[in-house]
């Protein structure tokens, strides 16, 4: 018989990429999707036809157990989060209900579903689950590069909801000898990333004025660095955690940063243009805590899941640039549902 996946957050970035690498595995795959009338659960119905969707959100603590009731997961992959950092500092308290407490319901879910009882017996059969945590939990570094023993020092509401998130997990495995891991995720992108992150920010803004429709780009810090990867090599990732013989926590990043002006930079070329032209830097973008530099080290994931990413950072700055070109040629528009690449 097939696995069976659910996954939360199946109308975002992430949730895309798993669900395709999932059914290409085999897997049966379930998507939760929250809201009435969600607009993105449609488009994500068009691209993703196999996917079956249930209904649930992670504030509803009911909707959880109804979903792993009827879906009877092998697997629950833990995506969905409020996940833009700005909006965090708007709305904390949404924040830590969907990307905190959220972790919560869903870890409670599995434990009543599968009949989990301290000392860890699972009358129920085991359900292996994966948390989405963030390197963002690192925030304020104390090494670089970051690894699995590093110290969390988050610097926004949703870095400090992400390790909540994180320790909660951790602790349901000592608590309850489940199956529950967390993938310590460094930034991944990709053409279907959300038009408010930065990579994609400016390979939309290159493309619009590479085409005439716009004179510049407004950005804050070009001096952050991050460790940027590609969605579809992490997802791949996620998978291999939870096939492991043992529960653990892994870090999954490429070990190269780049800073904010070398995205800027190698964007504006692969377009043949000289960014210094249209780039505005605008101090209203600034965050009240900025997370300077992130790096990640994964050798814990090349030496034991055998995990390596395979997109380096100058083809996916290429990669969603010459899409976004497409896109806008084509006349897509980035927020529409049916435009997604
Ligand atoms: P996206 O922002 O693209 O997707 C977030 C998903 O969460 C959407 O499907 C959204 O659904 C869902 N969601 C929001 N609120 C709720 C709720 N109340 N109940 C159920 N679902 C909800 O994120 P990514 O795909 O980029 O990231 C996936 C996960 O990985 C997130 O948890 C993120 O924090 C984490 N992460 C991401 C990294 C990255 O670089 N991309 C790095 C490290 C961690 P809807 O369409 O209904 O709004
Ligand atoms: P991040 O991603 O906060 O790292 O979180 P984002 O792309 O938003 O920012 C990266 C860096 O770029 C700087 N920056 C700007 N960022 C945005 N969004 N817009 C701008 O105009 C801009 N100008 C400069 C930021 O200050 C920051 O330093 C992402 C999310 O996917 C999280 O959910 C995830 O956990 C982490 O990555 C790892």
């Amino acid at each position: 018989m097939a696995r069976r996946a659910l996954i939360t957050g199946i109308t975002g970035q992430d949730g895309s990429y798993l669900a395709e690498h999932l059914l290409e595995q085999g897997y049966e795959v379930w998507g939760l999707a929250r809201g009435q009338a969600n607009p993105r659960v449609s488009r994500m119905r068009k691209l993703l036809s196999d996917v079956q969707v249930v209904r649930g959100d992670l504030l509803d603590q009911g909707s959880l157990i109804s979903a792993v009731e009827r879906v009877q997961p092998d697997e629950v992959y833990n995506l969905g989060a409020i996940s833009f950092v700005p909006m965090s500092w708007e709305q904390a308290e949404l924040t830590a209900e969907v990307t905190g407490m959220g972790v919560l319901r869903m870890l409670e879910a599995i434990r009543v579903c599968s009949g989990v009882s301290r000392g860890g017996s699972a009358s129920g059969g085991q359900i292996r689950f994966y948390q989405a945590s963030s390197s963002e939990m690192f925030g304020q570094v104390s090494e670089t590069p970051q690894n699995e023993r590093t110290a969390f020092h988050p610097r926004s509401p949703y870095g400090v909801a992400k390790a909540y998130g994180h320790f909660l997990t951790q602790n349901y495995r000592e608590s309850y000898g489940m199956f529950a891991v967390s993938g310590i995720l460094f930034n991944h992108e990709s053409p279907r990333r959300g038009a408010e992150f930065v990579t994609r920010k400016v390979s939309l803004g290159v493309a619009r004025i590479k085409l005439g429709l716009a004179s510049e780009l407004r950005l804050g810090n070009l001096e952050a660095r991050r460790d940027w990867g590609f969605a579809g090599d992490y997802v791949k990732a996620m998978h291999l955690m939870l096939q492991a013989d043992h529960p653990e926590d892994y870090v999954i990043g490429t070990g190269t940063m780049k800073s904010v002006r070398e995205l800027v930079e190698t964007a504006f070329s692969a377009a043949g243009l000289d960014w210094e032209r249209y780039v505005v830097t605008d101090q209203t973008l600034h965050r009240p805590a900025e997370v300077d530099l992130l790096c990640a080290d994964p050798k814990k994931a090349r030496a034991q899941l055998g995990w390596e990413p395979k997109v380096s950072f100058d083809e996916l700055v290429a990669m969603m640039v010459e899409s976004d070109l497409r896109l806008l040629r084509d006349g897509g528009d980035p927020h529409d549902d049916g435009s997604w690449p």
